[in-house]
C-alpha cells in the first residue's frame, strides 16, 4: 500500500475532474471456485478500487460524495467466528483511516446512501461491473438490470478513471520495475528448465510458482506452449520436442498488484534453425523499431501500421507476401501474420483499464478504434502517448493452419499472400517477443533490471550456460 496521502490526492483529483454527484467504487467480493468456501485464490480485489482506496480486502465498497465532500468506506467488521478461523483483521474503520477516509459504515447503510441520493434526484455514478456478485448488488442498490448496467454506468466516471490511471507517477513506476524483476526471473527461469523431453505444464507451474513466491500472483494465466501460433495456448501435458519453438507469455503481479507482461520464443534445443531465424529476426526488427520511435506525441494506431509495413515488407523478400505494400496494409493482409494490435496499456491491470472499455482506454476523438476490419479490431490501444504511459511492444509472426486454410478456400487477400508457401509453413508454430515500455520526457525505456535474452545471439548464449 501506499502512504495516505496517495490516496488522498487521487480521491481529490477524481472528485474535480467528475464534478458532482455520489461515486460508488466496488471492491471485490471472494469468489468461489468448486464451492462456497473454497474460493479462487488468492483474493483479487478492484484495481480502481486499490486505485481510490487502497484496502486488499473482500467485501468493501468506497462511497464519495461529491456535492458534500463526504467520504465513507462501507464494509461489515467480521465477527468472533470469522476470527476463529481467519484470525483478528483490521476493523473497517480503522482500514479507512490508513487511507485517508474519515467515515466508515456497515454494508446495510449503502442502501440508505443510494436510495438517499436517488429519492434527490442525484447522479449516482459506477464503473461497468464484471463480477455477477457486483452485478446483483447494483441490482439491488440501484434497481438497474444487470443487462443494463454497462450502458448505464457513468461515462463522466469512466473518463475520470481512465485520465488519473493512465499516467503512472514516480512510486507506480517503482512497483512496475518491481513486477518487471519478478518477471525476469518468471521467463529466465522457463529457459533454464526447457529442454527436449520436460512437460509444457511442468514448466508453466514452475513459472507460476515465482510470481506467487515474490509477488501476488501472475498477472494473467501463463501461456507455454509449442503451440505459439495460438494466441492463448496455456500448457499441455505435451513434452517439448527437439527442433520447435516454444512461446512463453507471462507476467507477475507485486504485492500491490502492479503487473509485467513479457514474451519470449525460443529453441527447444537452445539452438535457432536458419528457418526459424528468418521468422524470428524480422519479429525482432519490428519489436526494436517500435523502441525508436516511441515518445509523447506519437499516435500508437500510427506505430502499430508502421510495424505492419515493416513486416510486409520482410514477409515480401521471403516469399510470403506480394504486391503493393500500402494495399496489402489497407486489405488487413498482414493479419493472417499478426492478427492482434502491437500492444496495450499494462499498469495495474495486464490489459490495464479493460473492464471500463478499450475504447474508452485506447481511443479518444481523435484517434477511434478501427473494429471492421480482422486483426486491426484487436488493437487495443491507439492514441497518442504520453509520459507516464505504460505499453506493451509486443510484434508477433504466426502461422495458423486454419486461418490459412480459411483465407485460401475464401480467396481473401490472395492478391498479397502466396498460399503454396504458406502450406509449407504450416508445422512451424509462432514467434512474439513482448516487453513492458514506458514512455519518458522524450522517448521510452524498458522497465525492469535487466533484459531478459531475445536476441537469437543472447538466447542461445543464455540457454547454453544454464
Ligand atoms: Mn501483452
Amino acid at each position: 500500500m501506499f502512504s495516505k496521502e496517495t490516496y488522498i490526492a487521487r480521491r481529490e483529483a477524481l472528485k474535480k475532474l467528475v464534478g458532482q454527484g455520489v461515486i460508488l467504487i466496488f471492491g471485490n467480493n471472494e469468489s468461489p471456485a468448486n464451492f462456497p468456501s473454497n474460493g479462487y485464490h488468492p483474493f483479487r480485489q478492484d484495481s480502481s478500487f486499490l486505485y481510490f482506496f487502497g484496502q486488499n480486502r473482500d467485501g468493501l465498497v468506497g462511497v464519495i460524495d461529491v456535492d458534500n465532500d463526504m467520504e465513507t468506506l462501507v464494509g461489515d467488521d467480521i465477527d468472533i467466528e470469522d476470527i476463529v478461523w481467519y484470525g483478528k483483521v483490521k476493523t473497517v474503520s480503522e482500514m479507512a483511516k490508513e487511507v485517508g477516509v474519515n467515515s466508515s459504515a456497515p454494508m446495510k447503510t449503502l442502501k440508505t446512501i443510494c436510495n438517499d441520493a436517488m429519492a434527490k434526484k442525484r447522479k449516482i455514478h459506477y464503473l461497468p461491473p464484471y463480477r455477477y456478485d457486483i452485478k446483483l448488488q447494483i441490482f439491488d442498490l440501484l434497481g438497474i438490470h444487470p443487462n443494463q448496467q454497462k450502458d448505464e454506468a457513468s461515462m463522466p466516471l469512466i473518463k475520470a478513471v481512465v485520465k488519473l490511471r493512465s499516467t503512472k507517477t514516480a512510486e507506480e513506476i517503482e512497483e512496475l520495475e518491481r513486477g518487471a524483476v519478478i518477471g525476469y526471473k518468471m521467463h529466465t527461469t522457463a529457459m533454464k528448465l526447457t529442454r527436449p523431453g520436460i512437460l509444457e505444464h511442468y514448466i508453466g507451474g514452475q513459472v507460476d510458482g515465482i510470481a506467487n513466491s515474490y509477488g501476488a500472483m501472475v498477472s494473467f494465466p501463463t501461456i507455454f506452449t509449442q503451440h505459439g501460433e495460438i494466441m492463448h495456448g496455456n500448457p499441455t501435458m505435451a513434452p517439448l520436442e527437439s527442433g520447435r519453438l516454444v512461446l512463453c507469455d507471462a507476467g507477475a503481479e507485486t504485492i500491490n498488484n502492479y503487473c509485467s507482461d513479457n514474451t519470449r520464443t525460443y529453441p527447444v534445443n537452445g539452438k535457432f534453425t536458419q528457418r526459424q531465424l528468418e521468422i524470428y529476426s524480422i519479429v525482432e526488427a519490428c519489436h526494436d523499431y517500435t523502441l525508436q520511435v516511441a515518445k509523447p506525441g506519437v499516435k500508437w494506431m500510427d506505430v502499430h501500421f508502421d510495424v505492419c509495413r515493416l513486416m510486409i515488407e520482410r514477409l515480401k523478400e521471403l516469399g510470403f507476401m506480394k504486391g503493393d505494400t500500402e494495399e496489402a496494409l489497407r486489405a488487413g493482409a498482414h493479419a493472417m501474420f499478426m492478427p492482434h494490435g502491437l500492444g496495450h496499456m499494462m499498469g495495474m491491470d495486464v490489459h490495464d483499464m479493460d473492464s471500463l472499455g478499450q475504447t474508452n482506454v485506447g481511443f479518444d476523438e481523435e484517434t477511434r478504434p478501427i473494429l471492421d476490419q480482422f486483426g486491426t479490431n484487436c488493437l487495443r490501444m491507439g492514441r497518442r502517448l504520453e509520459k507516464g504511459f505504460v505499453i506493451t511492444d509486443e510484434p508477433g509472426i504466426y502461422f495458423i493452419p486454419d486461418l490459412i486454410d480459411d483465407w485460401k478456400a475464401s480467396g481473401h487477400c490472395k492478391e498479397f499472400l502466396n498460399f503454396d508457401k504458406l502450406e509449407e509453413y504450416k508445422d512451424f508454430g509462432g514467434i512474439r517477443i513482448e516487453d513492458d515500455v514506458l514512455i519518458t520526457d522524450d522517448g521510452c525505456r524498458f522497465l525492469g533490471k535487466d533484459r531478459i535474452p531475445y536476441h537469437p545471439k543472447d538466447v542461445e548464449a543464455f540457454m547454453a550456460n544454464n
